[in-house]
């Protein structure tokens, strides 16, 4: 039996009120965060690859489940969601007591058809070699319904407080509970969180999902936003965006180039000569020492 159901909260949920369901169940949902409009105009852009992508072949990526990738490059609405406030808001929460600053560390399209079976359960953090339960989390997720999520059509199933199991517990489907959720909303979850794609029994629903991980910005990201996302197209973007991508530095001096500059001066136009190297320290620091949020345990 499910230990408890996914609560669900609105966008006037407090931060304080998030952080304590966190806390307890290590995922929730947050209702009505974009508007059906702006849903409609990504799945335009999306749909004509939608269209074209061909099922996977495999028990995790599914036999009737179609991934797109690389969306910075298919569409220009993917910043509005990856930057969403509420969405910056959860990993200030799940991420922000353990770096400087997070990053994004996957994005793609997740479509589920109908036959589709469940996806074995796991973990998104299992790249990350941590022992659960942690302190420290690597990792968090978001799902956001690109269309209604119904038990029927194929919802993430959860395990809703399985961030505090050990490594050694199994997951059990009949723990699981469906990640019920209407379009525009989006369910965030952190990295040791037991989930899995759910089976989807409609006669042609398609269940699309869009699915963005951020994780600590001083691990190796899962995507390679540096080869899959083409310089002109990461120059067009916002900063923020293009920082979330990678394109700046975790302080004190993670991620420099060229003469000790930060990347998103770089490619905007730095002259490796115009200056020598300049000391990096951590915010408010006046030595080499790690920054206030980087905590060693
Ligand atoms: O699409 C889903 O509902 C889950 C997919 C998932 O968890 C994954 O691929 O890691
Ligand atoms: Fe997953």
């Amino acid at each position: 039996m499910p230990m408890r159901d996914i609560q669900t909260v609105d966008l006037s949920a407090s931060k304080d009120d998030l952080a304590a369901i966190l806390k307890q169940d290590g995922c929730v949902i947050i209702k009505d965060a974009e508007t059906h409009g702006a849903i409609d105009v990504i799945l335009a852009d999306l749909d004509p690859y939608l269209e074209r992508k061909a099922c996977g072949e495999g028990d995790f990526v599914g036999f009737y489940t179609k991934r797109l990738h690389s969306l910075f490059t298919k569409t220009q609405c993917v910043g509005s969601f990856l930057m969403n406030d509420k969405v910056l808001e959860m990993m200030d929460l799940t991420l922000g007591p353990w770096c400087e600053s997070y990053q994004l560390n996957s994005n793609s399209i997740t479509a589920i058809g109908p036959n589709e079976t469940p996806q074995p359960l796991h973990r998104d953090d299992l790249m990350y070699p941590m022992a659960h339960p942690s302190e420290r989390n690597t990792c968090t997720s978001t799902f956001w319904a690109l269309t209604d999520f119904t038990e029927e059509n194929g919802a993430t199933r959860i395990i809703p407080g399985s961030h505090l199991w050990d490594d050694h517990r199994i997951p059990r489907e009949d723990e699981t509970v469906p990640v019920v959720m209407s379009k525009g909303s989006f369910c965030v979850f952190v990295g040791g969180v037991y989930h899995g794609g759910g089976r989807n029994v409609t006669a042609n629903e398609w269940r699309i999902a869009m699915f963005a991980g951020y994780s600590l910005g001083w691990l190796r990201q899962e995507q390679n936003w540096y080869l899959s996302v083409p310089l002109d197209v990461v120059k067009a973007m916002p900063e923020p965006l293009a920082r979330l991508l990678g394109y700046n530095i975790h302080k004190p001096f993670l991620g420099w180039m060229q003469d000790l500059q930060d990347p998103w001066d770089v490619i905007n136009g730095y002259e490796e000569l115009s200056s020598g190297g300049t000391d990096l320290y951590a915010d408010g620091a006046e030595g080499p020492v790690q920054g206030p949020n980087v905590k060693i345990v």
